[in-house]
């Protein structure tokens, strides 16, 4: 009675999710060519940003092979947001370090991926004191991330990252695994490494022309809550190593990178690899699919109108 009871809960609840799954890809859908985005590419285009040279070859980079990579310095000239991000960093890893040593229960991880602690995790109050976010905020950042995506984007995610060190041989599990992110067709994200990141050390890897339209984007292709974690031997098989991007890099390196297509990393067996981190992805995420990490408690009437409608 009992196993036929179980039976036929499994059944209801898988019923039940796929039924789920059919929702939330029509409400993506219905959102992306409708609802959300159709207004929010009317204002990009009713007003698109001027970019400078730099702005420019990293949306160009993006458009071609799905990331770009440049010295933070070269976006932020000034050595002020930088010096300040790091002085943050480094009171990140103190604390961090004191809690791996002690109190673990003070450290913020998330289920599942255990192996990364995190500065804010979701559900804090921020505001533009804390010198990444003001960074991500900025329009530096916010009209690449909008001219690439073309429209107003959503600054849904912000954080440092510390990745723990593993024992040698350890298993890749979550985002250490190849994957395509679930949340948007189309999305940039951005890794500042905080610390030099080599071979060792769980570097960002990518496929260039997994995303949009290029090479790699018919293997497991993207849609909402799709196939994103493929089995990584059969990944092994379609995707040559050689087509692979692994980016070890000295600190102050900036990657953007649109991670609806494939990548993996933060498997680290050697050293902390500590890196800032900030996703925009497009209304239409973020109305069906994701939350926001964060709320903000600065002073709207502050800010320009592509800012206000990126951070609210
Ligand atoms: O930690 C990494 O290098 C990968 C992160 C990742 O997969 C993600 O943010 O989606």
């Amino acid at each position: 009675m009992h196993r036929t009871k179980t039976r036929f809960a499994a059944r209801i609840n898988h019923v039940a999710t796929a039924l789920e799954r059919r929702g939330v890809r029509a409400t993506y859908s219905l959102h992306d060519r409708v609802l959300s985005n159709r207004r929010s590419r009317r204002r990009f285009t009713g007003d698109p940003p001027e970019l400078d040279d730099v702005q420019r070859r990293i949306v160009a980079e993006l458009e071609t092979d799905g990331y770009s990579l440049l010295p933070f310095a070269e976006l932020f000239p000034d050595a002020g947001p930088w010096e300040e991000i790091e002085a943050l960093s480094s009171r990140f890893v103190a604390k961090t370090e004191a809690g791996l040593a002690g109190d673990r229960e003070s450290l913020r991880v998330r289920a599942g991926k255990e192996f990364v602690v995190r500065l804010h995790s979701y559900g804090i109050d921020v505001n533009l004191d804390d010198p990444w976010f003001r960074a991500c905020a900025s329009r530096r950042m916010l009209d690449v991330a909008n001219t690439y995506i073309g429209l107003w984007s959503k600054l849904e995610y912000v954080d440092m990252w510390y990745s723990v060190p593993q024992p040698e041989g350890a298993e890749r599990v979550a985002s250490q695994r190849w994957h395509r992110d679930f949340n948007d067709r189309q999305l940039v994200k951005a890794f500042l490494y905080l610390a030099d990141v080599d071979e060792s050390m769980g570097p960002f890897e990518y496929v260039p022309g997994s995303a949009g339209s290029g090479p790699y984007a018919s293997v497991w292709p993207w849609r909402p809550l799709g196939d994103n974690y493929p089995s990584q031997e059969e990944f092994a098989e379609r995707v040559p190593g050689a087509s692979i991007r692994t980016f070890t890099a000295p600190k102050g390196t900036l990657i953007l990178c649109d991670t609806s297509g494939f990548h993996r990393g933060g498997l680290s067996t050697t050293a902390a690899r500590v890196l800032a981190t900030v996703t925009y992805s497009s209304p239409a995420s973020l109305k069906s699919l994701t939350e926001r990490s964060y709320r903000f408690t600065g002073e709207l009437e502050d800010l320009d109108a592509p800012t206000r409608f990126a951070i609210t």
